[in-house]
């Protein structure tokens, strides 16, 4: 266990008052505590949007990358260096909607980092326009007639394209959450972390709609079953089930593949690659 207190930062918080979000700071900094973690050793990814922001509030490495891309940075960071806890935090827009194809392929890659992604079912930060988990026929700033597409379901989506660790929290469950981030670093592979945030700014409903349409997965609920996972994903009906939804043996990672190949020690520990090299490698593209 590391202290929480040196994760906090002086940087002013740009969220609006009481917003779920700071729930979600606090169940990360929690973790990464309970997890043992320096911040030296953790790096936060993320793209843009207000879910996006959260690597800005925490005393660690972070990179804020476009938007949508903050996959491809955070697997890049990875094969870079596998010794440090690599935590994609970015909103639902950013990561399934601008970043969906990343996201699709990343779980088929499987290095290990964990991204967790805050749905409040729009684009909060450009003023709540229609994502791809709007409900559909919800009127929304650009969707004067109601969302007119299918809601999408990324967990039923991870799940069947074989995602080794799918769950989903609530901002509002502090603990509940603060524990399945721990898990989901814990497990070996790319894991995938729904939270469920509630937009008190853009949203038509309270706080209380969102805890009344969740329930926690019982004791019982077999995580490593995955027809029953599935079936349970595509059967939601209005409440959403919280916990680990599925998880499975890990598979070979991205980062031990990738190292098997350039080399068997993170980036950072080899030695720098002189400017001789370099050239003499720049000569082979030179044309006669
Ligand atoms: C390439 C590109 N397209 C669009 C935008 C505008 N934009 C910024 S944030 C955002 C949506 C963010 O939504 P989400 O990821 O759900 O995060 P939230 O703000 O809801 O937390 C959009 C469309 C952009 N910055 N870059």
């Amino acid at each position: 266990m590391s202290d929480t207190k040196a994760f906090n930062n002086q940087v002013g918080i740009q969220w609006c008052p009481g917003c779920p979000n700071f729930g979600i700071l606090q169940a990360v900094k929690k973790a990464l505590a309970e997890l043992g973690k320096e911040p030296h050793e953790v790096c936060l990814v993320s793209g843009i949007g207000q879910a996006a922001k959260l690597p800005h509030y925490l005393n660690c490495n972070f990179f804020n990358g476009l938007h949508g891309r903050a996959l491809p940075a955070a697997v890049g960071i990875h094969c870079a260096n596998p010794t440090l806890t690599t935590l994609v935090t970015t909103g639902e827009g950013d990561c399934y909607g601008e970043g969906g194809n990343h996201f699709i392929h990343t779980i088929m890659r499987n290095p290990d980092i964990t991204v967790m992604v805050h749905n409040n079912e729009f684009y909060a930060l450009t003023k709540g326009q229609a994502s791809p988990t709007t409900l559909p026929g919800e009127k929304r700033a650009l969707q004067q007639k109601g969302v007119e597409k299918a809601q999408m379901n990324m967990p039923a989506l991870a799940v069947a394209n074989g995602c080794t660790f799918v769950a989903r929290g609530f901002a509002g469950e502090l603990d509940h959450l603060t524990d399945l981030i721990v898990r989901a670093v814990n497990h070996t592979g790319f894991s995938h972390l729904e939270v469920i945030q509630p937009c008190i700014t853009w949203s038509k409903r309270p706080v209380s709609w969102y805890r009344e349409r969740i329930y926690e997965l019982d004791e019982d609920y077999d995580s490593g079953d995955r027809d029953a996972a599935l079936k349970m994903l595509l059967e939601e009906t209005e409440k959403k089930p919280i916990g680990v939804l599925y998880q499975t043996q890990p598979r070979k990672t991205m980062g031990a593949r990738f190292r098997q190949t350039i080399t068997d020690r993170p980036l950072p520990e080899l030695k720098p690659i002189g400017a001789e090299t370099i050239q003499s490698a720049l000569n082979d593209y030179r044309p006669d």
